[in-house]
C-alpha cells in the first residue's frame, strides 16, 4: 500500500471510530436522540468523545509523574481565563480535520455547534489569560505543573450596552453542565474562618469559628502533540454536613439553608475587579479558602508519596501569581507547624525554598493591603504567624543594615500609617526566593519603586520574566488562514518553536506570499465584519484599516486618548473632506469594573461618539467607530486575526507587561504604542522601522510630574485639542444631555491629567498620520506586517515558561 493510502486508511478509520463514539456519547451520556438533538446536545457528545482521548494521556502524565519522583509546579491564581476548551482540544490532539469530518457523517455542522460552548471566564484580563496560556504551555513543555483556583459559579460579567451605556448581568457558565470538567467528590478539605487560638501544651491550635469544605474539580490540560497531560484543580465551596444538621435538627430549617448559603458564597463570584483592590471580607475569604484547600491537598500528595515534609522544596513549587494567594504562605506554615510539629526554625526557612512570587503591577491602587483587625478575626492563627514572619525578618535587617528605624518603618509587613494594615506583596517577597516582574521595564521599575528597599536586602531574590502567549490557541486557533500560510513555507513546527517565525523574514519582499499574506488578513477582516452586520447591522468595509484597542477599561490604558485623536480625525474630515484620506474602523471592546465610574464614562463617551461619526453623512466611510460589546476570550480570537494596527497606548511606566500587544503583533498588526511593557521588546524585535511608537518614556513621564505638569497650556496652546476637548465639554456627543461629559473634561484640563493624555496626544496625532501614510502604500504596509510575524518567535508563553522552569521553580520536563 502507498504511503498516502495508508494515511487515508488510518485517517478513515479514525474517522469512523469517532462517528462511532460521538453517536455513543449522545445517545448513552447525554441522552438524546440523534434525530431531535440540538446543536448543544452534539456538541456535549463529541465533547465527551473527544475528552476520552485525553483521559490517557492525562493518567500516564500522572502515573509517569508519580514514578520518576518529577518536582511539581504549583501555579495558584485567582483567576484562569481559559476561553473555550473544544477547539483548543482538538488541535492539541491534532484530530480536527477528523471530528469535522466525523460530524459531517453525522450529517451535523461543526461551525453550528462550536459557538455553543461558553467561555470558561474565570479572570478579569490578562493576569487571568496569562494563567491559562501558561498552562497550556507546561503541559506542551512537559512540565508537571498544576494550576489551583476557584471553580466560581459566576465568571466574569456579560456586558451589555444599553444607549451606551455598560449594563452587567451574571455569567452562569455553567448552566448546560461543564463536559471538561471531573467533580472529585472524594477530594475534600475543611477550610476553617474566625475562630481563637488555644495552647495545648505550650503549642498553638486553631479552633472553633466556621468551616467550609472545599471540593475539588479538575479540568484536563492537555498538551500540544504529546501525551502530557496536566490539570486545573478548581475548588468549589459546599457547606459542612454538620453544620445543616444542627439547625435542621433544632427544627429551624431555613436558617440551616442560610447557613448553608452563607458558607458556599465563598466560591459563588469572580470579582470583577482589574488592577484595583476590593478591600471586601469576601474576597479575603476568597483568597484564603482557595490556597488553604490547596496547601492541604499538595501536602497530601507530597506525604502520601512517602516524602518526608522537610524533603517538600525538592519536590513542589508554589508560584504565586500576584499577591492573591499569599496567605498560602502563612498557611503553609500552620500546617507544617501546628499540624506536624515541625519547629519555626525548619519550617519557615522551607516555605522559603517553596515559594516564588510574580508581581504583575505598581498601581497604587491595585497592591493588596489587609487591615490588622479583619486579617485577625477572619484567621488569628495566620496574623499570628504574619507577626512571627515580620519579627525574623526585622531582626535580619537589623542584623545585616544596623538599626535604621525609617528603614523598619518602610520595609515593616505591616504599614502602621492611620489604621494597620498588612502588606501583602511585602510577605511575598519576604516569603520567596524568586520575585519577578513581567517585562523587563516593569522589572526594573519594580526594583526602583515598590521593592526599592528590599532589592538592597534581597538583590539575588529578583529578575525579569517577560510575559508571552501560547502560539496554539492565538495563532493556530485564532488564525487558520494565517497558519497555513506559514506552514506552507516553513513546516507546522512553528506552533511548539515559535522562534522559527524568523524563517519568514526573507519572504517579507516576496510578492507571491505577500499577497497570500494579505489575502488572509483580508479574510481575517471579512469574517469579523461579517460577524458585526449579522450582530449590529453594520457593514464595514473590509478595506478600510482596521485600528483596534482591546483590553479592560481603565484611565491608564487611556482608550480616551485614542477617543480624542478619533474626535480630532473627524473634525479634520469635516474641515477638509476633500483630502486623501485613508478609510478608518477604529474598533474598541473591554469591559469596565463595575463600581469604576469615570470607565464606564469613557465607555459611554465612545458609544455616544461612535453613534455621532457613523450617522453623520458627510463622513461616508473614511471613518466609522464601533465599540463591541462583552469582550473575551472567543471575542478576542475573532478580532485579533483582523487587525491592522494595534493600540498600545498606556502612558509609560503604567503597564506593567500587556499580552494583547503580542497577540496582535503576532497576528500581523503593525503596533501603534508608547515605550511601556512589553512594548519596548517588542520593538526590539520587529524593529523600530516597524512599529509606530510616540510619547514620552517612563523616566520622560517621573520628570514632568515631579516638575510640575500644566495640562492646561497644552489645551490652550493647541488648538485641534482645544476643539476636541471643547467638543466634549459641550455636549457635542450627548445633545439631549450637554453637561454629561464635563467631568471628562475636567479630569483633563482642570484635575490635573494624571495619566497625561494631553501631553502625548500631539505626539501621537503626527504618529497616527504616518500610520495613513504608510497604508496607502499597501505592499510596504504588508512587508512591515511580515516582519512583525517573522519578529514575534520570542514571545511564544513556551519561552516564558522554559526560562520560570529553570531558573525559579527548577523543574525538568517529564520524559512520557
Ligand atoms: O497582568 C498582565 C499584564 O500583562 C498587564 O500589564 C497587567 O496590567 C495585568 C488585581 C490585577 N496586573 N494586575 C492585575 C488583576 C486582577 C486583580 O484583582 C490586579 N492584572 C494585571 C499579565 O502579567
Amino acid at each position: 500500500m502507498a504511503q498516502q493510502d495508508f494515511a487515508y486508511d488510518r485517517l478513515a478509520h479514525d474517522v469512523h471510530d469517532l462517528m462511532r463514539s460521538i453517536s455513543n456519547k449522545l445517545i448513552y451520556a447525554v441522552g438524546k436522540n440523534p434525530a431531535t438533538a440540538r446543536s448543544q446536545d452534539w456538541l456535549h457528545a463529541v465533547e465527551l468523545a473527544v475528552r476520552d482521548r485525553m483521559v490517557e494521556g492525562w493518567m500516564a502524565t500522572n502515573h509517569e509523574a508519580d514514578l520518576s519522583d518529577a518536582k511539581r509546579v504549583y501555579y495558584l491564581s485567582m483567576e484562569f481565563l481559559v476561553g473555550r476548551a473544544f477547539t483548543n482540544a482538538l488541535l492539541a490532539l491534532g484530530i480536527h480535520d477528523q471530528v469535522r469530518e466525523a460530524l459531517r457523517g453525522l450529517d451535523v455542522d461543526f461551525d453550528w455547534i462550536v459557538d455553543n460552548e461558553p467561555d470558561a471566564a474565570l479572570g478579569n484580563g490578562g493576569l487571568g489569560r496569562l494563567a491559562a496560556c501558561f498552562l497550556d504551555s507546561m503541559a506542551t513543555l512537559g512540565i508537571c505543573g498544576m494550576g489551583y483556583g476557584i471553580r466560581y459559579d459566576y465568571g466574569m460579567f456579560r456586558q451589555q450596552i444599553i444607549d451606551g451605556v455598560q449594563v452587567e448581568s451574571p455569567d452562569y457558565w455553567l448552566t448546560a453542565g461543564n463536559p471538561w470538567e471531573f467533580p472529585r467528590p472524594e477530594v475534600q478539605y475543611r477550610v476553617r474562618f474566625g475562630g481563637r487560638i488555644e495552647y495545648q501544651d505550650g503549642r498553638p491550635r486553631w479552633v472553633d469559628g466556621e468551616e467550609v469544605l472545599a471540593m475539588a474539580y479538575d479540568t484536563i490540560i492537555p498538551g500540544y502533540a504529546t501525551k502530557t497531560t496536566n490539570t486545573l484543580r478548581l475548588w468549589s465551596a459546599k457547606a459542612t454536613a454538620e453544620m445543616d444538621l444542627s439547625a435542621f435538627n433544632r427544627g429551624n430549617y431555613f436558617a440551616a439553608v442560610e447557613d448553608k448559603n452563607h458558607s458556599e458564597n465563598v466560591s459563588r463570584v469572580l470579582y470583577p475587579d482589574d488592577s484595583t483592590q476590593s478591600g471586601r471580607e469576601l474576597r479575603l475569604r476568597q483568597e484564603y479558602f482557595f490556597v488553604s484547600a490547596s496547601m492541604q491537598d499538595m501536602v497530601r500528595r507530597h506525604l502520601q508519596n512517602g516524602h518526608g515534609l522537610s524533603s517538600l522544596p525538592e519536590h513542589a513549587a508554589v508560584h504565586l501569581n500576584d499577591t492573591h494567594p499569599v496567605l498560602a504562605v502563612p498557611e503553609l506554615l500552620r500546617i507544617l507547624i501546628d499540624e506536624h510539629g515541625m519547629p519555626w526554625n525548619e519550617a519557615w526557612p522551607l516555605a522559603q525554598r517553596v515559594f516564588s512570587y510574580t508581581n504583575h503591577t505598581l498601581m497604587h491602587e491595585a497592591l493588596e493591603t489587609w487591615p490588622v483587625d479583619m486579617l485577625g478575626r477572619l484567621l488569628p492563627r495566620h496574623l499570628n504567624l504574619i507577626f512571627d514572619i515580620n519579627a525574623d525578618f526585622l531582626g535580619e535587617v537589623n542584623k545585616r543594615f544596623g538599626v535604621d528605624v525609617e528603614l523598619m518603618r518602610r520595609i515593616s509587613l505591616i504599614d502602621e500609617h492611620g489604621e494597620r494594615r498588612v502588606r501583602m506583596a511585602y510577605v511575598a517577597v519576604v516569603a520567596s526566593h524568586k520575585i519577578n516582574g513581567v517585562s523587563r521595564l516593569h522589572s526594573e521599575l519594580m526594583t526602583q519603586s515598590i521593592f526599592a528597599d528590599f532589592a538592597r536586602v534581597f538583590p539575588e531574590r529578583f529578575n525579569n520574566k517577560t510575559n508571552g502567549v501560547t502560539p496554539r490557541r492565538w495563532v493556530a486557533q485564532a488564525n487558520p488562514a494565517l497558519s497555513a500560510l506559514i506552514d506552507a513555507r516553513i513546516g507546522r513546527d512553528w506552533r511548539r518553536h515559535l522562534e522559527m517565525l524568523s524563517q519568514l523574514k526573507p519572504l517579507a519582499g516576496d510578492a507571491a506570499f505577500a499577497a497570500e499574506f494579505r489575502h488572509a488578513k483580508r479574510s481575517n477582516k471579512l469574517r469579523l465584519a461579517e460577524r458585526i452586520q449579522a450582530q449590529f447591522g453594520v457593514m464595514l468595509n473590509p478595506d478600510s484599516l482596521f485600528d483596534v484597542q482591546v483590553k479592560r477599561i481603565h484611565e491608564y490604558k487611556r482608550q480616551l486618548l485614542n477617543l480624542l485623536q478619533v474626535i480630532a480625525r473627524y473634525h479634520r474630515i469635516l474641515a477638509d473632506p476633500q483630502a486623501d484620506w485613508v478609510p478608518r474602523t477604529v474598533l474598541f471592546a473591554g469591559k469596565a469594573a463595575s463600581a469604576y465610574h469615570n470607565a464606564k464614562l469613557i465607555i459611554r463617551l465612545i458609544n455616544d461618539v461612535a453613534a455621532k461619526i457613523n450617522n453623520d453623512p458627510r463622513i461616508g466611510d473614511r471613518l466609522k467607530v464601533v465599540f463591541m460589546p462583552n469582550y473575551s476570550v472567543s471575542l478576542a480570537e475573532l478580532i485579533i486575526p483582523a487587525a491592522d494596527l494595534s493600540e498600545q497606548i498606556s502612558t509609560a511606566g503604567t503597564e506593567a507587561s500587556g499580552t494583547g500587544n503580542m497577540k496582535l503583533a503576532l497576528n500581523g498588526a503593525l503596533t501603534m504604542g508608547t515605550l511601556d511593557g512589553a512594548n519596548i521588546e517588542i520593538m526590539e524585535q520587529v524593529g523600530e522601522e516597524n512599529i509606530f511608537i510616540f510619547g514620552l518614556t517612563a523616566p520622560q513621564v517621573a520628570d514632568l510630574r515631579a516638575h510640575g505638569y500644566a495640562p492646561r497650556q497644552l489645551y490652550e496652546s493647541n488648538p485641534m485639542l482645544r476643539e476636541v476637548l471643547d467638543a466634549i465639554r459641550d455636549g457635542a456627543f450627548s445633545p439631549g444631555e450637554p453637561g454629561r461629559y464635563q467631568q471628562i473634561y475636567d479630569l483633563l484640563v482642570n484635575f490635573g491629567d494624571h495619566y497625561l493624555l494631553l501631553a502625548d496626544f500631539a505626539s501621537y496625532v503626527e504618529k497616527q498620520d504616518e500610520v495613513d501614510a504608510l497604508y496607502r502604500q499597501q505592499d510596504e504596509w504588508t512587508r512591515r506586517s511580515i516582519l512583525n510575524v517573522a519578529g514575534m518567535g520570542v514571545f511564544s508563553s513556551d519561552r516564558t515558561i522554559a526560562e520560570y522552569a529553570e531558573e525559579v521553580w527548577h523543574a525538568k520536563p517529564l520524559k512520557l
